[in-house]
């Protein structure tokens, strides 16, 4: 019988690539998802649609330890793959609060169940490349100090805190992910990559007449979701568990993304965007980008999507998207 995997966060992006991965590797795949989802099945669990026979589906809320108890209790999981957040940054500036409420409680809740329920499991933290904020050394890697410039990046830094804490004060198998930001033609609306890609083919098609976005200056070190989601299998493949640093080590500004997403439709991005200082944020993170050796050496990881491939991926899949839907 396939080991039994249990992901929170199995509705999103690297969530959906995830469970993809595990069935192909025979897995028993549960995940975690809000009640509301299961009543929503068409707008909240769009991602899965090809896998919703294959998978468990539970209800719970990274709100209620006892919901995730209970999960716990009741699979005992050899992996948890501990994504579920909320991950918007901007969103994190305007309710500190709830991100930092749900981002720490739910990893305090889910580390603690397992602790109690299911030892034995071993325990995935996505962390983020938003904890080096403004970075305090380039490029970024395992031994690089943390300087989080939003709430969103203290959750996280605090979620790797416990995850570490675990792992040394009790023993247990738990380790994080710092993930560079990685995308896909599944990321979610609200983040640049999407928005750009989407808007293009948008525009191409004369739905839409203009793109505004924010800091085009902004540098990041994008990956591949597919990619990224393998890493995390393999992390949870070692005999002890490690942190790792998961990048592509090449960086790219917001201008140079929104630049080849355009081109790959035959079109000047200079003609249709458009600068709004909404989207600039109280302390933005200028430029990020990852030293993956450590990954390369040990668990043998390399990313295989490029820029291109990535941006072109977006692109031709948001035209045939905004086709087939005519908005
Ligand atoms: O796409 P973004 O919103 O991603 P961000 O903030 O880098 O965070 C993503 O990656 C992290 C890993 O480093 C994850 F932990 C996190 O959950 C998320 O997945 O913004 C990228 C950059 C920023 O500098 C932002 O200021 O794009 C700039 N930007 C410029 N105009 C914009 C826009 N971002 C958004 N979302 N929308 C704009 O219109």
């Amino acid at each position: 019988m396939g080991k039994i995997a249990l992901i929170t966060g199995i509705t999103g992006q690297d969530g959906s690539y995830l469970a993809e991965l595990l069935l192909k590797k025979n897995y028993s795949v549960h995940g975690v998802v809000r009640r509301v989802a299961l009543e929503d099945r068409t707008h909240r669990l769009w991602r899965l649609r090809k896998i919703l026979n294959k998978i468990t589906l539970h209800a719970a809320s990274l709100e209620s330890y006892a919901s995730l108890v209970k999960i716990v209790q009741k699979i005992k999981p050899n992996e948890v793959y501990h994504l579920a957040a909320q991950s918007y940054v901007s969103y994190s500036f305007e309710d500190e609060f709830s991100t930092l409420n749900t981002n720490i409680g739910g990893t305090h809740y889910i580390l603690s169940a397992v602790k109690e329920f299911s030892p034995k499991s071993k325990f995935y933290f996505a962390g983020s490349s938003e904890m080096f904020g403004k970075v305090k050394e380039v490029p970024q890697n395992e031994k690089t100090p943390f300087n989080p410039r939003s709430s969103y990046g203290i959750s996280k830094v605090t979620g790797y805190e416990l995850t570490k804490n675990y792992r040394e004060a009790y023993n247990l198998f738990c380790c994080t992910g710092i993930l560079f930001n990685h995308e896909s033609p599944r990321r979610g609306f609200e983040f640049v990559t999407r928005k750009i890609s989407h808007g293009a083919a948008r525009i191409k098609l004369g739905i839409q007449k203009n793109l505004e976005l924010g800091n085009m200056d902004a540098k990041r070190d994008w990956g591949h979701s597919e990619d990224y989601v393998l890493a995390m299998w393999k992390m949870l493949q070692l005999k002890k568990p490690e942190d790792f640093v998961i990048a592509t080590g090449k960086q790219h500004s917001v201008r140079e993304f929104a630049k080849l997403a355009f081109e790959t439709l035959d079109l000047d991005y200079r003609k249709y965007i458009k600068y709004n200082k909404i989207y600039d944020r109280p302390s933005e993170v200028d430029s990020l980008l990852g030293n993956y050796s450590k990954a390369k050496k040990i668990i043998k990881w390399e990313p295989k999507i490029s820029f291109k491939e990535l941006v072109k991926n977006m692109v031709t899949e948001d035209l045939k998207l905004v086709k087939k839907q005519g908005y």
